[in-house]
């Protein structure tokens, strides 16, 4: 990620995602056929449209940023509710070993809710807002917005 003030608007521009809420809308009628590496696939797509990559977040100050982002967007308590999103990361491939799909390096930093990642057919990666923002593995198949960066 570029400059700190660039980030934020990055993450600004992108977290809004009306484009990536009618994409994803647009191919709605596949959704209940298309697997999680399909579903994984789709938003990643929306991202490269937009010459960025879903984010990965590899350490404590790029999640400060995005974290703080999501505060000032939501910052009451009924704001949070529903305010889900979904990061690059995925235990796809290898359950319990979590990577992110940009670099395909394993997890480092980790701001998971406590309990998470749950054994459970969970194998994408959301920032879930009535967690406070930590993170959460859920359903791939669910529809959230989702978070891009720039490289
Ligand atoms: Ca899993
Ligand atoms: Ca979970």
């Amino acid at each position: 990620m570029g400059a700190r003030v660039g980030e934020r608007e990055q993450v600004g521009r992108e977290t809004e995602s009306e484009w990536g809420k009618s994409v994803s809308g647009e191919s709605g009628v596949g959704e209940e056929s298309m697997n999680e590496e399909g579903r994984e696939r789709e938003r990643r797509a929306v991202c490269k449209a937009f010459e960025s990559d879903l984010v990965s977040i590899e350490s404590n100050d790029e999640n400060l940023l995005i974290d703080g982002y999501l505060q000032t967007k939501h910052p009451h308590d009924n704001d949070k509710v529903a305010a889900d999103y979904w990061i690059g990361g995925n235990d796809i491939e290898s359950e319990g070993n979590f990577k992110w799909i940009g670099s395909e390096q394993p997890f480092t930093f980790t701001y998971w809710m406590s309990g998470q990642p749950d054994p459970a057919e969970q194998d994408c990666v959301e920032i879930r807002g009535v967690s406070n923002f930590r993170w959460h593995d859920e359903t791939c198949t669910h529809q959230h917005r989702f978070i891009c960066e720039k490289p």
